[in-house]
C-alpha cells in the first residue's frame, strides 16, 4: 500500500458534502495528488505495471482535450481507418484509472442489469490484455504512471494535452456536475480548482510534469488552443512523432473528422452511453452533453473579475519562469 493522506480543511468537507457518490465515497492524496480513495486499492498495480515499446499513451489533465487528442491519435496510428474508429472510443482507447475511481465491487451488485463493459470495471486487466500496440489515456501525473515509464525503461510513447486553467475549470465543472455526481456551485468548484482539492489535482503539477520532459524524444506536448487555431499543422506534427507519412488530402480528411461539430455527432466518442446510464438509473439527473462547447476562452462570460484575477495570480506564481505560455 503506497503512503497517503486525506484530503482536510474546508476543501475535504465540501469534497464530503457536495462530491461524493455511492460510487465515490472520500478522497485521499498520493504523491500530492488528490485521487478518490478507492484508488489506493489498485496504486501498486498501476505502479507495477508493464509499459510496451509499442504502447501509445495520451496523458493530460482531465478536461483538457483528452478525447480530441486520442481520437485524432488513433485515426493517425491506424491509416485513418474510420470504419474501425466505428467502435466506442473507451475500447479502442482505454481509460487507465477508471476502474481504481470507482468502486465498482461494492456498488454493482445493487444494479445487477446494469452491465457495464470490462474496460470500465476492470480498466487495468482490460488493458493488459490488448494486442500490440496498445492504445491508453491517462489522467494520471507522470510520478503515478507506471514505474517503468518513470525510469524511461521503455519506448512507448506519450502525447500530452494542455488547456488553459480556466477554460480547463469551467469545462471540469459541468462534467462533474453532469458526469461525476457534484451538485455545488461554480464559484465554490472554482475554489477547490484553486485550492488543488478536485481529483487529479494540483492542475500545474501535472502539466509541468510532462512539460519539463516535452524534450524527451518519446514525449509529445500539445496544447489545446492550438488545435484550435490551427488543427492541420498538430495533426502534422503527430503524425510526424508517430512516424507516419500523411498527404495534404488525409490531413484535411482528418481535420474534418475531427471538428467539433463532428465529434460532438459521433457515438463512438461522445460518452453518450455513459450519461444515459446515469439517467436510467438515477445515479445523476444532471442535463448536458460531454461536447459541450468547445471554445477557448468561454471563461470570459462566466467568472467574476475577482475570480479572473485569482485565477491570473495562481497562473503567474506557477507557471511564471517555466517557458508555459497558454
Ligand atoms: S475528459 O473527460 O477529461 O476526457 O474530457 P476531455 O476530452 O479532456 O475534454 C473535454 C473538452 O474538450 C472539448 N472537445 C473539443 N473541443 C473542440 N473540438 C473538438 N473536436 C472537441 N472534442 C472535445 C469538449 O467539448 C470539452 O470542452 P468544453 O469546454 O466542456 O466544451
Amino acid at each position: 500500500m503506497p503512503e497517503y493522506s486525506e484530503v482536510t480543511g474546508e476543501e475535504g468537507k465540501i469534497l464530503k458534502q457536495k462530491f461524493t457518490t455511492c460510487f465515490r465515497t472520500g478522497y485521499i492524496k498520493i504523491k500530492g495528488t488528490v485521487l478518490p480513495e478507492y484508488y489506493l486499492k489498485f496504486a501498486d498495480k498501476i505502479n507495477e505495471m508493464k509499459a510496451r515499446d509499442d504502447d501509445i499513451w495520451v496523458c493530460s489533465f482531465p478536461k483538457t482535450g483528452t478525447t480530441w487528442t486520442q481520437e485524432m491519435v488513433w485515426c493517425i496510428a491506424n491509416d485513418l481507418d474510420f470504419e474501425g474508429a466505428k467502435v466506442n472510443l473507451p475500447r479502442r482507447f482505454p481509460f487507465l484509472d477508471h476502474t481504481p475511481l470507482f468502486d465498482y465491487e461494492d456498488v454493482l451488485p445493487k444494479y445487477p442489469d446494469m452491465n457495464l463493459p470490462d474496460y470500465v470495471t476492470d480498466s487495468i486487466g482490460f488493458i493488459n490484455e490488448l494486442p500490440s500496440p496498445r492504445f491508453i489515456k491517462t489522467h494520471l501525473p507522470f510520478q503515478l504512471l507506471p514505474q517503468q515509464i518513470q525510469d524511461k525503461n521503455t519506448k512507448a510513447k506519450i502525447v500530452y494535452i494542455a488547456r488553459n486553467p480556466k477554460d480547463t475549470c469551467l469545462s471540469y465543472y459541468h462534467h462533474c456536475k453532469l458526469m461525476e455526481g457534484y451538485v455545488g456551485e461554480f464559484d465554490e468548484f472554482a475554489k477547490l480548482f484553486l485550492s488543488n482539492a478536485l481529483c487529479f489535482a494540483p492542475f500545474p503539477d501535472n502539466v509541468l510534469g510532462f512539460w519539463k520532459r516535452r524534450h524527451d524524444p518519446n514525449i509529445l506536448f500539445l496544447k489545446y488552443e492550438d488545435m484550435k487555431t490551427d488543427l492541420s499543422s498538430v495533426i502534422r506534427k503527430t503524425a510526424k512523432f508517430l512516424n507516419k507519412e500523411m498527404t495534404e488530402n488525409q490531413v484535411n480528411v482528418l481535420k474534418e473528422h475531427l471538428s467539433f461539430e463532428s465529434m460532438k455527432n459521433n457515438r463512438a466518442v461522445n460518452y453518450e452511453e455513459v450519461i444515459e446510464i446515469n439517467r436510467t438509473y438515477k445515479l445523476i439527473e444532471a442535463e448536458g452533453s460531454f461536447m459541450r462547447s468547445g471554445k477557448v476562452g468561454e471563461w470570459k462570460g462566466r467568472m467574476s473579475p475577482e475570480l479572473i484575477e485569482e485565477f491570473d495570480k495562481w497562473t503567474e506564481k506557477h507557471f511564471k519562469g517555466t517557458g508555459l505560455e497558454f
